[in-house]
């Protein structure tokens, strides 16, 4: 009976833990125009243990990446990367001309007020990947930082 109830209480302590590692805060998605057929994502995610953001997904889009933003002689220009590292305890900001999840080929406009759904998966430096859902709001196109290819 001892040993039943604890291994038990292990698991869910196990389970708790895998699923507190990440912390995503203030996602939003950049809503876009008719014919628009790329927009990013942006948010703030701290893992605790620290770890690499290595995939992302969203039925919206056809295709999902993680891109960062690099001056290329005096052009800023975007470009996909395999991961992004998430050092331990440190929110690393997702933002307009800086790091982003680039949806692609979207499968219709998005307007301010909805909500997209997103996937983000993160391997710790365990090697064991987390899985995090997101309900991610879509705000109106802002005027400034443009965000072409
Ligand atoms: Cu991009």
């Amino acid at each position: 009976m001892f040993k039943t109830t604890t291994g038990i209480a292990a698991l869910i302590l196990t389970a708790g833990s895998a699923l507190a590692q990440t912390t995503v805060t203030d996602p939003w998605v950049r809503g876009t125009v008719a014919q628009q057929k790329a927009t990013g994502m942006f948010a703030q995610i701290t893992s605790a243990q620290g770890g690499r953001l290595v995939s992302a997904s969203s039925p919206v889009a056809g295709v999902v990446e993680i891109h960062e933003m690099k001056m290329e002689g005096d052009v800023m220009r975007m470009r996909a990367i395999t991961a992004l590292d998430l050092p331990a305890g440190k929110a690393v900001s997702l933002k307009p001309g800086g790091y982003h999840v680039m949806l692609l080929d979207l499968k219709q406009p998005l307007k301010a007020g909805d909500s997209v759904p997103v996937t983000l998966v993160v391997e710790g430096t365990d090697k064991k990947r987390e899985t995090i859902e997101l309900k991610v709001p879509v705000r109106a196109l802002a005027a400034a930082a443009a965000h072409k290819h």
